[in-house]
């Protein structure tokens, strides 16, 4: 991939003399880790399903055990890779200026780069919680391969994760929505930009000042909100953007 020359020095510059970045980060940019994007992520048993019906918690109680192998699958696909170089180039850009990291990835490969104070906007796959707890649920020895259910009451654990129909977790959003409104530079990498309302974070920066880049191999939906994109992928470009450790 020729990146253009012209583009690459006006986002070093941009990113130079930026104080404070806000990045938003979609699938795209685990996508060189060998983390298949959203869109990509149903094979096998999946395959014959929308993303959008199977990540959701009517799916899940209609099919607890089909839902719950596709986030145990995903939970080792995840656990078998590692952070490409465009998740450890932010990490290193937070140790050399102020970076609020906001993330839609589920999968903790930003933080395993060692990025901290991650905004995971969609919750994590490795934080499951209880679906209808007593509150005091403590878990039977689980089935593989079965959601694992509380001892006590019987309920069902679910995937800590925010599911299509969900509100997102409140803290998350609101300093999500902060960081948006306080970045002078709205980094946006490997998102196709159309899972609300994270897909409306670049647009909200855009309209508090912030000069907004765009990185990905492919068109997608922010490009109409960037003042400039790089077409090109994350673990390529984003080493380029800002001084190494
Ligand atoms: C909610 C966790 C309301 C689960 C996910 C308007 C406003 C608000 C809501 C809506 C709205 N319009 C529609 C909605 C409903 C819905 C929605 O947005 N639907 C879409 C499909 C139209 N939104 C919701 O339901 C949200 N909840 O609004 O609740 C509410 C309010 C109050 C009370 C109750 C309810 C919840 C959305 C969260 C869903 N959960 N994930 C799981 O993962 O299993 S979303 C899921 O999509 C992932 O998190 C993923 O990250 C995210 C977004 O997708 P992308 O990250 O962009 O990934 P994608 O595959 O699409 O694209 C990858 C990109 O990478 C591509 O562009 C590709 O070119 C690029 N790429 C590839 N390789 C590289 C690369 N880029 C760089 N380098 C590379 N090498």
């Amino acid at each position: 991939m020729v990146l253009d020359a012209a583009l690459l020095e006006q986002a070093r510059a941009r990113i130079a003399a930026a104080r404070n970045i806000f990045v938003l980060t979609g699938a795209g940019i685990s996508a060189e880790s060998g983390v298949p994007t959203f869109r990509d992520a149903l094979t096998g048993l999946w395959s014959r399903f929308d993303p959008e019906d199977l990540a959701t918690e009517a799916a899940y109680r209609r099919h607890p055990a089909l839902v719950w192998r596709w986030y145990e699958h995903r939970r080792a696909l995840v656990l078998a890779t590692r952070p490409n170089p465009a998740h450890y180039a932010l990490a290193a850009l937070a140790a050399q200026k102020p970076v609020m990291l906001v993330t839609q990835n589920i999968d903790g490969l930003h933080q395993r780069a060692g990025s901290e104070h991650v905004i995971e906007l969609h919750g994590n796959l490795f934080a499951n919680r209880w679906l209808d707890g007593c509150g005091r649920c403590d878990t039977v020895p689980p089935v593989p391969g079965e959601p694992p259910h509380c001892a006590l009451c019987g309920a069902m654990m679910r995937p800590g994760v925010v599911w299509f129909g969900e509100d997102l977790p409140r803290v998350a959003r609101y300093r999500a929505e902060h960081a948006a409104e306080t970045g002078d530079v709205c980094l946006v990498v490997g998102t196709s930009g159309l899972v609300y309302p994270a897909a409306a974070l670049p647009g909200m920066a855009k309209e508090h000042g912030a000069f907004v880049i765009v990185v990905n191999p492919q068109v997608s939906a922010l490009d109409a909100t960037a003042d400039l994109v790089l077409t090109a992928p994350a673990g390529e470009c984003l080493p380029l953007l800002w001084p190494q450790a």
